[in-house]
C-alpha cells in the first residue's frame, strides 16, 4: 500500500497514526505529496490530502481509508478501532465526528487566514464557536477509553495537535476542556504520537 500524505495535514496525521497503532504502517510506503500536485489530483479529484493506493484500489479522505486499514486489521484477528464492541459504536463515531469537525473547522481557519485578500470575520467566528463547543462536549469517555486508542482517540489527537501547531496562539484550547487537556498531557509521549508530529511550518 502506498499512503499520499504530508506531514502538515492533520487528515494524513489520523491515517498515520491508524496505520502505526495497527502495525499496517509495515506494509505501507509513505508517499510524501502536497495538494497542488498532479500526481495527486490523479488518485484523488479532489486534490486532497491524504490518499491511499492499494494495488489497483484507489482510496481518498482520511475515514474513508481508516475503515478500509480496519477492515484489514481485523481480518487479521484483531478488534475494530471503529468500536469497542458493537454496542458502542455510534458512541465512537459521534466522538469521531465531532473530532472530524474540529479538524475541519481549524484548517479552514488556517486557509482563510492565509487568503491575501480580508478575511471573514464572520466564518472565523463560526468555526472558533465550533471549535469551542465541540472541544467542551466531546465525549471524554469514548476518546480515552481505558487506554485503548480508537478512531476518536486517533482523531481527536490529530485535531489538537493541529491546533497546537499551526492556532495555538490564537486558540488556547486547554482552557475549554481541562479534562481533555489532561489526557492530552498523558498522549504527547507516545510513540505513535510522537513519530507524527509535522516537522515543519
Ligand atoms: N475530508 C477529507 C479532508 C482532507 C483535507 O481537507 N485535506 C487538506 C489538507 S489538511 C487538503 O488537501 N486541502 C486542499 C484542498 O482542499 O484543496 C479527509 O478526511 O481526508
Amino acid at each position: 500500500m502506498q499512503l499520499f500524505y504530508s506531514t502538515t495535514s492533520p487528515f494524513a496525521r489520523k491515517v498515520n497514526i491508524f496505520l502505526r497503532l495497527t502495525g499496517l504502517i509495515n506494509t505501507t510506503e509513505l508517499v510524501s505529496t502536497n495538494f497542488e500536485s498532479e500526481e495527486l489530483r490523479k488518485l484523488n479529484p479532489l486534490g486532497k490530502i491524504p490518499a491511499l493506493k492499494d494495488g489497483e484500489l484507489v482510496l481518498p479522505d482520511s475515514t474513508l481509508i481508516c475503515q478500509y486499514l480496519d477492515e484489514q486489521y481485523v481480518a487479521l484477528g484483531n478488534d475494530s478501532l471503529f468500536h469497542n464492541g458493537e454496542e458502542d459504536y455510534y458512541q465512537v463515531q459521534m466522538a469521531h465526528t465531532l473530532a472530524n469537525g474540529i479538524l475541519e473547522a481549524a484548517v479552514s481557519t488556517v486557509m482563510e487566514k492565509r487568503r491575501d485578500t480580508e478575511h471573514s470575520i464572520y466564518w472565523l467566528g463560526r468555526w472558533r464557536a465550533a471549535m469551542h463547543t465541540a472541544i467542551k462536549n466531546i465525549d471524554f469517555e469514548a476518546i480515552t477509553n481505558g487506554d485503548n486508542p480508537n478512531i476518536a482517540t486517533i482523531t481527536t489527537a490529530a485535531a489538537l495537535g493541529y491546533l497546537d501547531f499551526r492556532l495555538s496562539s490564537e486558540h488556547d484550547w486547554r482552557k475549554w476542556n481541562a479534562d481533555l487537556a489532561g489526557w492530552f498531557e498523558s498522549i504527547r509521549f507516545e510513540d505513535w504520537f510522537v513519530d507524527t508530529t509535522p516537522t515543519q511550518a
